[in-house]
This record gives structure tokens, sequence and C-alpha cells, in this order.
């Protein structure tokens, strides 16, 4: 009889160790991958070798299903899908937002909320519910289940989102125990997979995979550094005339000013930022990017794209997929932020 992995949902095998699904014992309800996930965290095995979208998103949109659409709070831009209703045409979508615990803690919930209805109003995205969750004291779980409750009408639930949105996170918490496996690093559930949950099905998904995100672009030993673990600290600084900032080797982030302005960091407390004339910044990353500049993006600074913007508005973000945000404000001329070639970078009205 054909057995399922209960952390990642992939049929389990027992014969080939270099494949995934292997375990050495018949009776094991996990696969030796979710095994050592789980409890050593081994990274090696993590990142998947590419889920099958176009077969994951016709089966699923042909479900009759409330869609339960998990989006990463400090990565929210990279987290949506273009035309996301598009691709869920006969389905109502519920949009939980997590990780919301990463977020400065100064920052109030009604403004937050406000801000995530704004962006989803902006991409034009339409959804029946919005519930923001994390962890800690941001726990949500009575919400989420009130959510799920008032707009499945009788239907199953799928667990949908980009790769390490949180979407096995937020099962096992209303479920109250760790039945699938979660880790630090996307592409960790590999087959859409059904859990019996009250009288209706929850189904985990396999996340898509974040074409966009600069995390594609870093070895994997870096990734503990850059995905941030602990509540972003911002870094602010103030400046009065052309500077270039760095963040790590991973981004640069240039600022044409007339006279003050002001420069906030949104980014993992273990990235190194350092700060020049701007003048000097071509030199700088010709040179160091990768030793005083780390960690390193695998393309060099001249493959790097430059993103110019100039202010909206009083105060404006501008987001880069996978690294967080930085905020500008004040007499501001010019920005240009590079990044990878493919890294979603776009300024947006300011979170905070
Ligand atoms: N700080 C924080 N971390 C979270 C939260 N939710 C999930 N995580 C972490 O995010 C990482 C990814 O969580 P998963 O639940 O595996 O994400 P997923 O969407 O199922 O990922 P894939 O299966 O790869 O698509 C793990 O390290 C989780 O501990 C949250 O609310 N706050
Ligand atoms: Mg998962």
């Amino acid at each position: 009889m054909e057995k399922y992995c209960k952390g990642c949902g992939t049929l389990m095998q027992f014969e080939h160790p270099d494949q995934l699904g292997y375990s050495p014992k018949k009776e094991a309800d996990y696969c030796q991958r979710c095994f050592r996930l789980t409890h050593y965290g081994d990274q090696s095995l993590s990142r998947v070798q590419g889920i099958d979208e176009e077969k994951l998103m016709k089966q699923v949109g042909s479900m009759d299903a409330l869609i339960v659409w998990v989006a990463d709070c400090f990565d929210f831009e990279a987290s949506l899908l273009n035309q996301l209703n598009r691709h869920f045409f006969h389905q109502d979508v519920l949009i939980v937002a997590t990780k919301r615990d990463l977020l400065p803690e100064t920052l109030a919930q009604d403004k937050f909320e406000r801000f995530l209805k704004m962006r989803l109003k902006e991409e034009g995205i339409k959804y029946v519910g919005l519930v923001t969750t994390g962890l800690g004291k941001y726990e949500q779980d009575e919400e989420i289940l009130k959510a799920i409750r008032t707009y499945r009408k009788g239907r199953d639930v799928i667990m949908m989102g980009k790769a390490n949105a949180g979407k096995s996170t937020v099962i096992n918490s209303l479920f109250k125990q760790s039945i699938l496996t979660v880790s630090r690093y996307p592409g960790t559930t590999l087959e859409l997979h059904a859990l019996d949950f009250e009288d209706f099905k929850i189904y985990d998904a396999p996340g898509l995979r974040n074409e966009s995100s600069l995390l594609l672009e870093v070895d994997e030993t870096d990734l503990k550094h850059i995905v941030p673990q602990k509540p972003v600290r911002p870094s602010v600084y103030q400046i009065y005339e052309d500077q270039s900032f760095a963040i790590g080797g991973l981004c640069r982030v240039d600022v044409e000013c007339d006279s003050n302005a002001s420069v906030v960091f949104y980014c993992s407390s273990e990235l190194n930022l350092h700060r020049g004339a701007l003048q000097k910044a071509d030199a700088l990353w010709e040179r160091h990017q990768g030793k005083l500049l780390s960690p390193s993006l695998h393309c060099s600074f001249q493959n790097m794209k430059k993103n110019t913007f100039s202010m909206k508005g009083k105060k404006m973000d501008i987001a880069v997929a996978g690294l967080g945000w930085i905020c500008f404000s004040g007499n501001i001329k010019k920005i240009s932020v590079w990044g990878p070639q493919k890294t979603q970078i776009v300024s947006r009205k300011a979170m905070i």
C-alpha cells in the first residue's frame, strides 16, 4: 500500500536513500528528510528540486474549496501572486498574513491592517477576509479558525502561498501540535496533502517558488543571516549629502539629496550596513564585494541591476524581495537601488 509522509506529503519509499520520500523504516510516518529537518535543521536537504507548479495550480483550481492565501508580512510584496484571483477564479480567498512578530512592536495593529488592505487593493486582490498572525503574542489561531469557519461554507480548505510563507506553521497552530514539517528554508512541503480537521479537510500545499526573491541569489549557508528570526530593529541614518549604503554585499542603495533626509533600514539585524560617499561607491563595490561587503550575491557588482526611483509622497518604502525594506523621507532627489537582475524591487507607501 502506498504511504505518504505526514510531514511533507511526499510518497514514501524504502529503497533509495538519495531520493525524496526515503525512510529506512517501513513503519515510519515521516520520511528521513522531514526527520532530519525537524531534529537537526539539516539545510542541505531542504531546498527542493522544484515542484510541478502548473499541475498544482490546475489541481487546486479545480477543487471546490476555500483558498487561504498565506503571505509573509515581512516580505509582503513578494508573497503575493500576480493576478491572484485569476488563478482561483471560482474560489473565495481568505488572506492570512504571517510573521507579524518580525515587524517592530511599535507598529500599531490598526495602522498595519490599514496598510495591508491598501496594498491588497492596489494589487487588485479580492478577498473575503484578512487575519494577521505571528509567533508569541501575535498568534491568532482562534481568529484564523473563526474566519475559516465563517468563509468555508461547507467546503474544504487549502493553504496556498509562496514557499516559506508559513503555511505549514499555520496548520500546525490550528491542530495545536507539530504534525507538519516546517523549516526556515523554502521548499519544505513537497505535495498537496489533506489532513482531517473537524468535519472538513485542510490541505497543506507546497509553496510556489519565489522567482523574484533575492534569497535565490545567495549561498544557502548565508540564508540564516539574511532571513530574520527576531523582530527587525530599524537602523536609522540622517544624511545631508549624497550617500551610498551597502546592505552586506547584497544590495546597494544610493541616495541623492539636497539637504536633510532620513533613510531607515528594516532588514535582518545580522546584516552589516556600510555607509559612505556616493562618489566612492563604485570603487568600494568593485574592490570589496564578497570581502568587506558580505554576505555576497552569486552575481558580481557589474551584473547587478540598478532600479531608479523618485520620491512619492513625504515618506516612501522601497521593498527588496527576500531582504526587507528601506523607508525614505526628507529632501531626496533620486534613489537608486541595486540588486540581482531578477529580484523584485518596488516602491510603496511607507508601512511605518
Ligand atoms: N517569526 C516567525 N516565523 C514564522 C512564522 N510562521 C512561520 N515562521 C517560520 O517560517 C519558516 C517557514 O515556515 P513553514 O511553515 O515551513 O513555511 P511554508 O509556507 O509551509 O513553507 P514551504 O513548505 O517551503 O512552502 C519556519 O522557519 C517557521 O518557523 C511566524 O509567524 N513568525
Ligand atoms: Mg510547508
